[in-house]
């Protein structure tokens, strides 16, 4: 058995949960915060058989897109004025960051 940790854009979250139940994978998920943004995103826990593990990843990929997203980058409090960057800047977000994680033992009590 697996655990797969994915982390998802808010915009992809409703689609990707519909898509989980419609395939009969069971998840939990997670309102988080982006390091880096600082802004919301989705984390998805999915429990799931090591045979259903490539369906799976298929689903999270179908379900999720890349988006450019602007940021404007806020001056160190204190730093140098000379590296600020008065103008937004371009990142390119997901469309999903998956971990796949061994499980030694499942229990539903
Ligand atoms: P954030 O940390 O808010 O990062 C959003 C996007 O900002 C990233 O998209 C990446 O394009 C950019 N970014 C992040 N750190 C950067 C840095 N140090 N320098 C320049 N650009 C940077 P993604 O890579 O698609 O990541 C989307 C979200 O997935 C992340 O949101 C974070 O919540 C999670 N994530 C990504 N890699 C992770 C990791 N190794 N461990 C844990 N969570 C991770």
């Amino acid at each position: 058995m697996k655990l797969v940790v994915a982390v998802v854009q808010d915009k992809d979250s409703n689609r990707l949960s519909q898509a989980l139940v419609e395939h009969n994978f069971r998840a939990t998920k997670l309102a988080t915060t982006g390091g880096f943004l600082k802004s919301g995103n989705t984390t998805f826990l999915v429990g799931t058989e090591d045979i259903r593990i490539n369906k799976l990843l298929d689903i999270i990929k179908e379900n999720c897109k890349h988006r450019e997203q602007m940021i404007a980058p806020v001056s160190p409090m204190g730093g140098n004025a000379d590296s600020f960057v008065p103008f937004p800047v371009k990142v390119e977000v997901g469309g999903a960051t998956v971990f796949v994680l061994p499980i030694d033992e499942f229990h539903q009590f």
